[in-house]
C-alpha cells in the first residue's frame, strides 16, 4: 500500500495523471496559490464550467474536466481556514482527501496527485496537515482496490522535506 504512494515536488499542474486535487475555496471560481495556477493552466473553459457546479462546502469535493491541462480530471476540494485547532480543522481537512478520493473512485481515476491541501494561504500548521493528509490516505487505501497511484506535490523544499520526514 504505501508502495502505491509518492512525494514528489513540483508543479502540480505540468502532471500527466488521471486527476489533480485543487485547493480551491467555497466558490469554486479560482483564486491564489495552487487554485490560480490550476486556472492559468486549464484554461478559462475551467470559470466557465464551475459556475454551474454551485460552490463547495468545506470538507467537500467537486469534480471537472481537466480542460488544457495533462491531468483529464481536476478534482476540486476546499480544506479548512486554520483558527487554532478548536473549529473542526483537523477533521475537515481529512474529509477533503476522503471525500477526494471518493470521488476519484467514482469517476473510475487510477492516479491522483494532491497538493498540500490548506497550508498555504489558510495557514494549517504543515508538520499536522501533513501527518492527516499521509494517514487518510494510507487508511483510505487499505480498503480501496481502484486506485494505483497517489503523488503528494509539494511546491516548495520545507513542505518536501516535512512530507519525507513523516513518510519515512
Ligand atoms: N503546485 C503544487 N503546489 C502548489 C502550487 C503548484 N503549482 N502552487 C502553490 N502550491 P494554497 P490553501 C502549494 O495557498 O492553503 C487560494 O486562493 C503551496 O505552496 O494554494 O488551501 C484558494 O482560492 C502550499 O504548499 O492553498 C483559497 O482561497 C499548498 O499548495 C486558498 O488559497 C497550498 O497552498 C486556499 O488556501
Amino acid at each position: 500500500m504505501k508502495a502505491k504512494i509518492e512525494i514528489h515536488k513540483g508543479d502540480i499542474t505540468k502532471l500527466k495523471v488521471d486527476a489533480i486535487v485543487n485547493a480551491a475555496n467555497n466558490s469554486l471560481l479560482g483564486g491564489g496559490g495552487v487554485d490560480g495556477a490550476i486556472h492559468r493552466a486549464a484554461g478559462p473553459e475551467l470559470l466557465e464550467y464551475n459556475r454551474k457546479l454551485g460552490g463547495c462546502e468545506t470538507g467537500d469535493a467537486k469534480i471537472s474536466p481537466g480542460f488544457k491541462l495533462p491531468a483529464k480530471f481536476i478534482i476540486h476540494t476546499v480544506g479548512p481556514v486554520w483558527r487554532g485547532g478548536n473549529y473542526n480543522e483537523d477533521e475537515l481537512l481529512e474529509n477533503c482527501y476522503r471525500n477526494s478520493l471518493k470521488l476519484a473512485v467514482e469517476n473510475g481515476v487510477k492516479s491522483i496527485a494532491f497538493p498540500a491541501i490548506s497550508t498555504g494561504v489558510y495557514s494549517f500548521p504543515l508538520e499536522r496537515a501533513t501527518r492527516i493528509a499521509i494517514s487518510t490516505v494510507k487508511d483510505f487505501l487499505e480498503k480501496d482496490k481502484t486506485i494505483e497511484r497517489v503523488i503528494f506535490v509539494c511546491f516548495d523544499e520545507n513542505t518536501y522535506q516535512v512530507y519525507k520526514n513523516f513518510f519515512e
